[in-house]
């Protein structure tokens, strides 16, 4: 078994190989089919871990068993990949992302993909009379996250290792991943999701690099011989945390890096006292408790859960990650005082912010440093990322659960924030009544901990995911942090990898790529913008929409089989896929649907456009409004595609279980993206910008990346509608705003009524009373207001796709000029402006 050193290009004896290593190379995926014996050598390596690994005949071999053989045959490569890096055992700097959420899904077109070994395996299967696709169908996504935030971080790893920054992701081994969505009757029920029920080919455990985490107990004083006074934390609780390795390979495979979750388990598997004792019960009951930590992801990305075992998970990923940096640094350089030298800390929203007392912890109580050193190590190694402003997602811990499960931390929290208001106030830079506001302690809600003021004390920088989301932190919620030190907030506008949503969810259009501006396009997204030239070509105009009608073709039947209805390929796809939340509008959109419905009834003897619309996405279980939005989109479909007077012209889908491998389906096939959140309040969004780099045109506000997409395609090639995030600000001022909406868009009132009275829930009028109320009510989210520009965008929407010529020209146009939201340069920026890490030879 390979020892972790090696993967990590962490060998600490070092220079023995380092000279064999430099002369070795993978060679770059091949243009030209793949060698006989490159496929004879693949298969032959998955035949053997099939039999010796996996135990299994090809014979009785599944679907299930194929991919496991195949998964170990090309991690095999990936460890010889990792031998064979140039990079040094010891970088200069290393970058540690921190993330309770890593939203992998499949693994298997990647690693195949930057192996270049796609064509390779495919033959190698074949020839044992397998099918690839049908094997890499049987990979269980790994779900280990909510949403954007969880698939950024995925994307993120990526890049790094495509860009060869040496880099570790942290975070945790949830045994069960986001929950799987069923729809019963437009009902969602959650069922538990089991991604390690046959287990994981794609990971190596490191039971010889555990550590322990602590919890609860006592801050125990000692008195050192030099009279200086010394506090010991003395757990009552400890648990173990064992890593579990994934090899995150790069592009053409130069480089490797490893995403490192941990995994919580017992100290001892069974109290042996209790045990003997008779007690044969009690003896495992601490085991539970345990190893609860890992056991499943919070499915909310909403609300904060506030349970105790939310802040132990937070606190156990933290602490494990810290640790084991820090032993690797006092390994390889001994004097933590350089830690900011060689490491950057990237705390991934405020999940992991206990990184700031439990480095200082570290740093003081167990290795010595002073509390000056500590601070300096402290606040030059950590950054911090927000990716929401919406008040009710912001945490915050009460003082009293700190205390009582993490009692140094709450020490040093209040020490950090005694010396931070003591200077502020010493310098006279804020008056009394403000330092509340800048205040670590919220003391309007009871004593509470902000851990967004905590991250950003703890942080050289803070920044936000889109150039608006950033400039909005700085007027709203950190503003008063902000006036303190006005360069610590920066942008950094979020970014998608484009191995997995161009390359490998859509190799149609890759290959049109490829022949239309060379091979480099691949290595370089830069090079998309070639595709300009040809927008108004008529022949690859044609080829452009046949790559979509096929991908069209495909998500039809996948959407066939999953709810019974029939998609027609000849329709526009409007596809609005994301989490079920209402700031994002989704009723918004079903609104439309709605209006539409009438419109078409009222007038069937127009020219309606066909038009589907697909809605996909889940709700936080908790979440009763958003689940009501399920509901009413199944509802509405129910009834618009039993409808005989809208054939043809309108169907409604809700494709159930959201997922990564379900946006691979869905987005190379969509024809209009919807992203139509209020204006401020989508961080950035990323489905946009998989969408638009696939062709999807925009219908969208003026919100997060929108914006910046916007800029890049120009503004012929987006639909723009609704107000903008001051337009929002001062809407809100004024009340009464959604009943003279309402009142002013008839429209809108005869979709409400239809809805009130029961149109889409018969002998049931009252089942949506809870989304009316709303909207008609405080219509916190502005829907009546935007209500009429959306339909006028939609329309300017029917009118473009009537004329095929400027759709495809505009659909190319997204391509062409969306390369700038490749996660390889947000990756750059970060680098750069953030970590001072030098990218990796050949990036
Ligand atoms: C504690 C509950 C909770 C959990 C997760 C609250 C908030 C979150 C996340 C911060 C929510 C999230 O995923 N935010 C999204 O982050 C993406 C990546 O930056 C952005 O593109 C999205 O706009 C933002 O909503």
């Amino acid at each position: 078994m390979l020892n972790e050193d090696l993967l990590a290009g962490d060998r600490r004896s070092g220079a023995t190989h380092a000279d064999d290593r430099q002369t070795f190379r993978v060679p770059p995926a091949p243009a030209v089919p793949p060698s006989e014996d490159a496929v004879t050598l693949l298969r032959d390596a998955i035949l053997n871990k099939l039999a010796y690994a996996l135990g299994r005949t090809p014979a009785t071999a599944r679907d299930r068993d194929w991919f496991a053989a195949t998964a170990l045959a090309l991690r095999d490569r990936v460890v010889d990949a990792c031998l064979a890096s140039p990079a040094p055992a010891v970088p200069n700097k290393r970058v540690y992302y921190l993330s309770a959420e890593f939203l992998i899904g499949r693994l298997l077109s990647d690693m195949m993909g930057n192996l270049g070994l796609a064509d390779t395996a495919r033959a190698a299967l074949a020839q044992l009379g397998v099918d690839l696709d049908a094997v890499a169908g049987a990979e269980p996504d790994a779900a280990l996250g909510n949403g954007g935030l969880g698939r950024l971080a995925a994307c993120f790893m990526e890049s790094l290792a495509s860009l060869a920054i040496p880099a570790y992701g942290y975070g945790i081994r949830y045994d069960h991943g986001l929950f799987r969505q069923l729809i019963e009757d437009g009902v969602q029920r959650e069922v538990p999701e089991t991604w390690l029920a046959e287990g994981n080919p794609w990971e190596f455990e490191r039971p010889e690099a555990a550590c322990s985490v602590g919890f609860g107990g006592e801050v125990a004083m000692t008195v050192q011989p030099d009279g200086s006074i010394r506090r010991v934390w003395r757990p009552a609780e400890t648990v173990r945390a064992v890593p579990h390795d994934t090899t995150v390979l790069g592009w053409r495979a130069k480089h490797v890096n490893v995403l490192r979750l941990w995994q919580a388990r017992a100290e001892e598997p069974v109290d042996l006292g209790r045990f003997n004792g008779g007690d044969h019960v009690g003896a495992v009951a601490e085991r539970s408790r345990a190893e609860a930590i890992s056991r499943v992801l919070y499915p909310s990305d909403s609300t904060p859960a506030g349970h105790e075992l939310r802040l132990r998970q937070e606190f156990f990923f933290t602490s494990a990650s810290l640790q084991d940096l820090v032993r690797r640094h006092v390994a390889e350089r001994g004097d933590l005082r350089s830690l900011p030298d060689h490491a950057a800390i990237q705390l991934n929203d405020t999940h992991p912010a206990i990184a700031v007392p439990e480095l200082m912890r570290l740093l003081v109580d167990e290795h010595g440093l002073s509390w000056e050193d500590a601070w300096h190590v402290t606040t030059h190694t950590l950054a911090y990322t927000n990716h929401t402003l919406l008040p009710e997602a912001l945490e915050t811990w009460p003082v009293e659960l700190m205390e009582r499960l993490l009692p140094r931390h709450m020490q040093i929290i209040y020490l950090i924030n005694w010396m931070h208001l003591e200077s502020l106030s010493k310098h006279g830079r804020v008056d009394a009544g403000s330092l509340a506001a800048v205040s670590l302690i919220d003391e309007t809600h009871g004593k509470r901990v902000r851990m967004g003021h905590l991250a950003f004390l703890g942080a050289r920088r803070v920044n936000g995911v889109s150039a608006l989301h950033t400039e909005l932190m700085r007027q709203t919620v950190f503003a008063p942090l902000h006036a303190l030190d006005t360069d610590k907030i920066v942008n950094k506008t979020n970014g998608i990898t484009f191995r997995r949503w161009l390359h490998n969810a859509n190799p149609g259009l890759t290959r049109l790529a490829v022949e239309a501006v060379g091979a480099r396009v691949l290595d370089d997204p830069g090079a998309l913008d070639g595709l300009a030239a040809f927008a108004e070509d008529a022949g690859f105009q044609a080829r452009y929409a046949a790559v979509r009608r096929g991908r069209k073709e495909a998500l039809a039947r996948v959407v066939k089989e999953r709810t019974g209805i029939r998609l027609d390929p000849g329709a526009l796809f409007d596809v609005q896929i994301k989490r079920i939340h209402e700031y994002k509008r989704q009723l918004l959109n079903i609104l439309e649907t709605v209006a539409l419905y009438q419109a078409i009834l009222a007038e069937p003897h127009r020219d309606w456009p066909a038009r589907v619309k697909i809605f996909a996405g889940k709700a936080a279980p908790s979440y009763h409004q958003a689940k009501l939005i399920i509901r009413l989109a199944s509802d509405v479909a129910k009834r618009v595609n039993a409808d005989p007077a809208v054939a043809g012209r309108l169907t409604v889908a809700f494709v159930p279980n959201y997922s990564v491998s379900l946006a691979e389906a869905i987005i190379p096939a969509a024809d209009l993206s919807e992203q139509i959140s209020t204006a401020g309040l989508e961080a950035s969004g990323t489905g946009n910008m998989k969408l638009a780099l696939n062709g999807a045109l925009t219908i969208g506000t003026l919100d997060g990346a929108n914006i910046e997409i916007k800029e890049h395609v120009g503004d012929d090639n987006i639909f723009i509608f609704g107000l903008d995030a001051a337009g929002v600000q001062a809407t809100k001022a004024e009340p009464g705003y959604a009943a003279r909406a309402i009142a002013a868009s008839p429209r809108l009132k005869a979709a409400l009524d239809l809805i009130a009275s029961g149109g889409f829930s018969p002998g049931e009028p009252d089942r949506f009373r809870p989304l009316l109320d709303e909207v008609t009510g405080p219509d916190r989210y502005l829907l009546t207001v935007d209500f009429d520009d959306y339909w006028r965008a939609q329309r300017a929407v029917d009118a473009a796709w009537r004329r095929p010529h400027g759709w495809w020209r505009a659909a190319i146009l997204n391509t062409a000029r969306t390369a700038w939201f490749s996660s390889d340069r947000t990756m750059r920026e970060y680098a750069e402006d953030i970590w001072r890490v030098r990218v990796g030879p050949g990036a």
